[in-house]
């Protein structure tokens, strides 16, 4: 990585803490990544992403902001994108995947909070994340309490623009998200001093649903047998979505979607697979989550579809083609893909044990896999039913919960491996 220390001191990040969250990741990325073998050529370009993760990227955005150009900044699949690269701004997701400066975290917020929110909040208070800094404004949302409530202590360090997120889907619910994206707007309008018009949102529209386009080829390339790319890699890609430059993402997965349909379409139908195939389904693993899916693929199986906000649930639908609709048209659209989004804030939600019923048959799964982080209610409550409803129609599943730490990585390898000796012996039985 070139030298970009006067970049983070610029951005008034705390150096010595930044250096120390930098130093670990290396490792980290050797040992769970570049350790894997046989990988798509076409995962050089994430590397590499990875390797620049503070540094490119974030000069990227100074020069942006250089010429008058905003950031914002989210931490939920329902900010509507769209909208902000109307205005000609850039959206980055904030990850929060890694234990970072509780301490300080617990002097302001309880300590029983899922580690997602520590994570961020750590990050802004020790002044390590340099997207949080060059943030001109992040939008948070109310579809959990913790977040809720964490993004009021959040606004006392950064502003926060808060959308409230429907917890149902009627359509009074539907009346209230379109009023809430053109509050949005009008945030956002005022923020970077450009109008947002039918055409600009418009393009931002294609812009965004060609990105998740290109995350759907890649997810339908997983169905084959062997799938072509390991879940990892397929979940770094998509964690790798929240910040890359869309354009340049988007024709980065393309090109790797070309090389994996070829790879399909040279392997033997005779070739047997020897791995387990696997769906993850639950919270969202932002980046370095990498716990669950690294276990998983050391325990000889492979994570072929992933039911996450970083997997499916972020590109599962389009907001699809607007060449003939006005501004009314184009939110109402928005508006009705968001909430096709089955996050488990919602109630009831039922699709989304629906959806996983059906990606199980349409991936062959051979089990799936129930992940939660701990102190997230609407994931650890609604995986009861989860698991409850696959067992029901003949699929295993197991639920597990965790979090960032690396102390129940023993305990919960061996509870993966038990479960995926079940599976083989499934497998055994069913021919
Ligand atoms: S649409 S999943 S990105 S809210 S893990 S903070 S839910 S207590 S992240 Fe999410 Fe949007 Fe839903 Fe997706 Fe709360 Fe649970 Fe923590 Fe969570």
């Amino acid at each position: 990585m070139s030298d970009y220390r006067q970049m983070w001191t610029d951005l008034g990040l705390n150096l010595p803490a930044h250096d120390a969250l930098l130093n670990a990741l290396p490792g980290l990325y050797k040992e769970i990544y570049l350790s894997q073998t046989d990988r798509p050529k076409g995962m050089e370009y994430f590397d590499f992403v990875v390797s620049e993760i503070h540094g490119l990227r974030v000069r990227e955005l100074m020069d942006h902001k250089a010429k008058g150009g905003k950031v914002l900044a989210a931490m939920c699949v329902f900010v509507p994108e769209e909208v902000v690269y109307a205005a000609g701004a850039i959206c980055v997701g904030l990850c929060g995947g890694i234990d970072w400066a509780s301490d300080e975290v617990e002097k302001i917020l309880p300590r029983n909070l899922c580690a997602l929110i520590k994570s961020f909040m750590g990050f802004k208070l020790d002044k390590v994340c340099p997207y949080f800094e060059v943030a001109d404004l992040v939008v948070g949302e109310t579809t959990c309490d913790g977040k809720k409530k964490s993004f009021e202590v959040l606004n006392d360090y950064i502003p926060v623009h808060v959308m409230e997120t429907p917890q149902m889907k009627n359509e009074a619910d539907y009346r209230m998200w379109a009023g809430e994206i053109r509050r949005f707007i009008t945030v956002v309008e005022k923020l970077t001093g450009n109008t947002i018009t039918e055409e600009n949102l418009r393009q931002g529209i294609r812009k965004i649903d060609a990105r998740r386009k290109a995350l759907q080829r890649l997810s339908a390339t997983r169905k084959a047998s062997p799938s072509p790319i390991s879940g990892k890699d397929a979940l770094l890609i998509n964690q790798i979505a929240f910040y890359d430059d869309v354009d340049r993402f988007t024709l980065k997965v393309n090109e790797l979607c070309d090389e994996l349909e070829q790879r399909n379409a040279d392997a033997s139908p005779a070739t047997i697979e020897d791995d387990l195939r696997i769906m993850v389904t639950g919270t969202p693993m932002a980046i370095p989550n990498w716990k669950i899916p690294h276990l998983v693929e050391t325990s000889g199986a492979r994570i072929v579809f992933d039911e996450l906000c970083t997997g499916e649930r972020s590109f599962q639908n389009l907001v699809g083609d607007m060449a003939d609709k006005d501004m009314d048209g184009m939110i109402e659209a928005i508006c009705r893909r968001s909430l096709e989004i089955d996050c488990a804030c919602f109630t009831p939600n039922q699709p989304r044990i629906d959806k996983i019923l059906t990606k199980s048959k349409e991936y062959r799964v051979d089990g799936v896999i129930h992940y939660a982080l701990q102190s997230c209610d609407p994931f650890t409550i609604e995986g009861f039913r989860v698991e409850k409803s696959l067992k029901e129609k003949g699929i295993a599943a197991m639920r597990l919960e965790t979090d960032y730490s690396q102390e129940d990585a023993g305990q919960l390898k061996t509870r993966i491996e038990a479960f995926f000796e079940t599976l083989r012996e499934r497998r055994e039985m069913n021919g």
